[in-house]
Formats: structure tokens, sequence, C-alpha cells
């Protein structure tokens, strides 16, 4: 089993596509296994996009990323990273193909939905950032008796 992290951005939640993408992700048999809506403040957005620091879009992605509430989701599934990246769709929306949640959704490359990690190390390293009080405890496995 791999885990990957899907993060559900300020459009996203502004134009009321939670349920929506949510439902996604879980029709597709990744399990939801951790779940928060939160607000990034500037130090998380910086830490979350660090490899993106120099790119002229850097400040549009931390401006975008900070504009108001977040859905963070962990996923878990076999190869949960790439049928999570597949679901996503290319990072341009009007690139992104029909039937991928940027491709019905998105509305431009920075209003693009959804951010989901791009390899099991990326994976990782932004659980943990987003979900630091998850720590090295084994989460509630989806569908297990408390
Ligand atoms: P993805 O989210 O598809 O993995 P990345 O990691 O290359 O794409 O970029 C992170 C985010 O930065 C994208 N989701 C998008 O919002 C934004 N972005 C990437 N490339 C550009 C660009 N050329 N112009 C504006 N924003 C961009």
């Amino acid at each position: 089993m791999e885990r990957t992290l899907a993060l559900i951005k300020p459009d996203g939640v502004r134009r009321g596509l939670v349920g929506e993408v949510i439902g996604r992700l879980e029709k597709s048999g990744l399990s939801i296994v951790a779940l928060k809506m939160m607000r990034l403040d500037a130090g998380q957005a910086e830490a979350h996009y660090r490899v993106h620091r120099g790119k002229p879009f850097y400040p549009m992605l931390l401006e975008h990323i900070t504009s108001g509430p977040v859905v963070a989701a962990v996923c878990e599934g076999p190869a949960a990273v790439e049928r999570l990246r597949e679901l996503v769709g290319a990072t341009d929306p009007a690139l992104a193909r029909p039937g991928t949640i940027r491709g019905d959704l998105g509305l431009d490359i920075t209003q693009n939905v959804i951010h989901a990690s791009d390899s099991p190390e990326t994976a990782v390293s932004e659980i943990r950032l987003f979900f630091p009080e998850i720590g090295g405890a084994r989460l509630v496995e989806a569908g297990a008796e408390p």
C-alpha cells in the first residue's frame, strides 16, 4: 500500500468542489485515511512550494494557496501516487484530458483545483508537512473497527 497527499486548493474550496473532488478520489478506489480543512500561513506555503522558489510564477502560487482554506487528504491504495496523478490530469487545465479533475473542473494553470504529490518521496514529506500530528503513528484503517 502507498500513500499520497491531495490538496484541494482555495479555488476548489471556494467553488464548492470539495464533495465532487473527494467523491472522485473515493470512487476511484483510493481510501481517504486522513482529511482536514486548514488555512496555510506564509511559512507553510513556502515550505510546500520550495522547489518552485525563484520561478516567475512562484509569488502567484504563494498568493493563491494562502488566499483561502484548503482541504488536505491522505489517500491510500496500490500505486496511490501514480493513480492520483492520473485522476488529477495535466497541470494546465486547457491541456488536461476530459475525465480528469483538472480537465473537467480547472479554470487556469493557477486555479487548477487540486495538488497531488509527484513521487512517493515527495508524498512522505508532504504528508508530514500537512499532517504533523500523525507522526509515525499508524493511521486509522478506512472501514476498520475503532
Ligand atoms: P503539478 O501541480 O501538476 O505537479 P507543478 O508541481 O509543476 O505542477 O507546479 C505546481 C503548481 O504551480 C501547479 N499546480 C500550478 O498551479 C503552478 N504552475 C506550474 N507551472 C506554471 C506556470 N508555467 N505558470 C503558472 N503557474 C504554474
